[in-house]
């Protein structure tokens, strides 16, 4: 008899806290497509996470919704894949209990992702916040995922999930499987800011010309792109140190058109920058046009939306239980047997 084998776990998240760009587009939620064959995927709306800094709360509602949306809409196919919502189930909240006794608070204040965030919201620094990471490393351990695709922004994240998986499996034997993050190619695992090619983009810019969104129409993308900031000369080449700004765009260009680099160079040789943004702004706006119809269509449709959640809501809990109440014996919690 044929042996079938089982698919090893993949998880992730995106957080509903505002309009998806085309940074997390390019970053994770294409890989979310690419490995749903291979894997058997959890995918989740990570509002627990999206809380950490403030959110207008009519706002989360919407977004989540519309994440969810997005991510069938992107490809992700709710028949093979667990889509939920992170808050529906208690076992995030329950395990990160757990890990928070294994973390020490200098691994945590130390991370990039705090460091900014604390600057860009020194009115809310709160425990939540610092925690943000100890809440990942339970969203991947709980479901014993093999593979996490991330953006490169999301690494130490990364690290510290397997240093927790390892710590914990050392005190208490074996527990969690330890992960391996899977990133984008090259520079496509971080989208930089149109705006600003230093700083990674980001759906929570203040200037709106930094990013593009998921949700953005053909005319605002090519106005996006028109202003995107290059350089002082007049050659289409991929030089990230010297030439961050065309670097970038060339970048954009190559996810949405699967062409190389050097492909990419060669037919823009010769020609100016105002033609070469115009094309990858069309490239991009003509990518995005049937994502966001099939994204409305299944936004007028919330039963169904509502009903792929709380499928994926019963089948992620299932899995969780599973290795929370693992977790509880291991450390010594009473279970009555
Ligand atoms: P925020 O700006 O609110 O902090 P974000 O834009 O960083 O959010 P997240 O929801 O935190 O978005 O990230 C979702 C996924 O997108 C993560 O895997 C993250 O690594 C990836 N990602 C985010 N920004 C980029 C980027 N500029 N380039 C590539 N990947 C990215
Ligand atoms: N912190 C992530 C979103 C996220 C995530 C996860 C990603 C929450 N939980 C678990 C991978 C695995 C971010 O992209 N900022």
């Amino acid at each position: 008899m044929e042996e079938v084998q089982a698919k090893k776990k993949l998880f992730s998240a995106v957080q509903p806290s505002g309009a998806v760009t085309i940074g997390n587009y390019i970053g994770a939620i294409r890989n979310f497509v690419a490995l749903q064959d291979e894997y058997d995927c959890l995918y989740a709306v990570a509002d627990l996470h999206a809380i950490t800094v403030r959110q207008e709360p009519a706002a989360l509602r919407r977004n989540t919704l519309s994440l969810m949306a997005l991510f069938i809409a992107c490809g992700v196919d709710p028949e093979k894949c667990v889509l939920f919502v992170q808050s529906h189930v208690p076992a995030h909240c329950e395990l990160t209990w757990v890990l928070n006794t294994i973390t020490y608070p200098g691994e945590l204040s130390r991370m990039t992702q705090f460091k900014d965030k604390s600057a860009k919201h020194a009115d809310n620094v709160n425990m939540g916040l610092m925690d943000y990471p100890v809440l990942m490393v339970s969203d991947i351990l709980l479901y014993q995922a093999a593979l996490v695709p991330i953006g490169a922004d999301q690494k130490q994240h990364l690290e510290l999930t397997r240093d927790l998986a390892i710590r914990f499996n050392n005190r208490y034997g074996a527990t969690f499987t330890v992960p391996e993050g899977y990133f984008p190619k090259g520079s496509s695992a971080r989208i930089m800011s149109l705006a600003d090619p230093a700083r990674k983009m980001s759906k929570s810019d203040e200037n709106p010309n930094g990013f593009v969104t998921m949700d953005d129409d053909k005319d605002t993308v090519l106005r996006k792109f028109k202003r995107a900031v290059t350089d002082s000369e007049a050659e289409v080449r991929y030089d990230p140190v010297n030439k961050p700004g065309v670097s970038n765009l060339l970048t954009i260009y190559t996810a949405f058109t699967g062409k190389s680099t050097e492909e990419a160079e060669r037919e823009f040789a010769g020609k100016g920058y105002g033609d070469f943004k115009l094309a990858v702004g069309e490239t991009v706006a003509d990518a995005l046009a049937p994502v966001r119809e099939e994204k409305a269509r299944l936004l007028a449709d919330k039963g169904y939306l509502n009903a792929v959640m709380k499928r994926g809501e019963e089948a992620a809990a299932r899995i969780a239980r599973r290795t929370l109440s693992k977790v509880y014996r291991k450390v010594g919690f009473y279970t009555g047997d």
